[in-house]
């Protein structure tokens, strides 16, 4: 049995996405042009996909499951389950209307044409303020849709706003933010869904680790009770007391969340030559 996965072909969510499965410890080559690779040391099958087939893909058991932006999955989504979400490829689908346009609120947009490529998040964006809008698929291009005539507004992702920025058009809603997330299809058979879940640990302990850091420091014996009390550690630091010395030095684990702050209360309470280490995995 092998589980098969998409992941994009070609785009800002494949080199990501890549990473994260080899950082799962999974080996294939990637062949220039090949859209089926197979793992040597994991019962894993990848297809790269155009992201916009990978929801009905899922759905219609090309593949098994895929990594893919939550924004696809929202806009054409059946018998699918998001398992994880995966931190990378985030952006947002705003709605924007022309910079010189006076915006004083979503009912602005009441009678108005927008053109976006994702029409059904859209719809029930607008149906949820109880605003009706002409909407107009296209495929592509949605930025310039005002600029022609041929849209009041427009629907579409935005990272850094450079793009819109550039279009002469400014972003007045956030209907949905996004991110890349790994998806399955619902009612997997057992086998497949036991190497899903194989796959899922290894991401989770991937993940984990990346929110944080081994750190090691040099303490004086008589702080040592007050720099644990600041040390929020998986479980309580280990302690290695120095011989002869009245210092010791203590190892725990901390969140990256919080480290630059940390790391000052630290320093104020005495602690020296504090290492800092980027951890691996974390399997707990
Ligand atoms: O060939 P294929 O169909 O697979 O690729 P694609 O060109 O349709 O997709 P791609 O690679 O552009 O995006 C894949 C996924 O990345 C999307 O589905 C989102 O989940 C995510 N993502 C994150 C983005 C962006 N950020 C993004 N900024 N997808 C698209 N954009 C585009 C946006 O459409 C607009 O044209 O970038 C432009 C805006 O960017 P800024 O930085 O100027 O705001
Ligand atoms: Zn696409």
């Amino acid at each position: 049995m092998t589980l098969r996965i998409a992941l994009q072909k070609s785009g800002r969510l494949t080199d990501p996405s890549h990473a994260l499965i080899q950082e799962c410890g999974i080996e294939y080559e990637r062949y220039n042009g090949r859209l089926k690779l197979t793992a040597y040391n994991f019962p894993v099958e990848i297809l790269l996909l155009r992201d916009d087939d990978i929801p009905q893909s899922v759905a219609r058991d090309v593949v098994d499951a895929a990594i893919v932006g939550e924004n696809t999955v929202a806009e054409d989504a059946s018998d699918i389950e998001i398992h994880r979400r995966l931190g990378f490829g985030r952006c947002r689908l705003s709605i924007a209307v022309p910079r010189s346009n006076s915006y004083t609120g979503i009912s602005d947009l009441q009678g108005k044409r927008i053109a976006t490529s994702y029409p059904t998040i859209l719809s029930s964006f607008l149906d949820s303020h109880s605003v009706s809008a002409e909407i107009h698929s296209l495929s592509g291009s949605v930025e310039i849709a005002p600029s022609i005539g041929m849209a009041d507004a427009i629907c579409d992702l935005v990272s850094s706003g450079s793009t819109l920025l550039s279009n002469g058009l400014k972003e007045v809603e956030t209907v949905f933010t996004s991110e890349a997330v790994l998806i399955a299809r619902k009612q997997l058979p057992p086998e497949v869904l036991a190497i899903l879940n194989k796959l899922i640990s290894r991401i989770d302990a991937v993940q984990r680790a990346k929110s944080l850091k081994y750190i090691a420091l040099n303490v004086p014996k008589d702080k040592v009770s007050a720099i644990c009390e600041i040390l929020p550690g998986l479980k309580s630091p280990s302690i290695l007391s120095m011989p002869d010395s009245d210092w010791c030095s203590i190892h725990t684990v901390i969140e990256e969340s919080n480290f630059w702050e940390l790391i000052d209360q630290l320093k104020t309470n005495g602690a020296q030559g504090i290492l800092v280490m980027p951890i691996e995995k974390l399997i707990e």
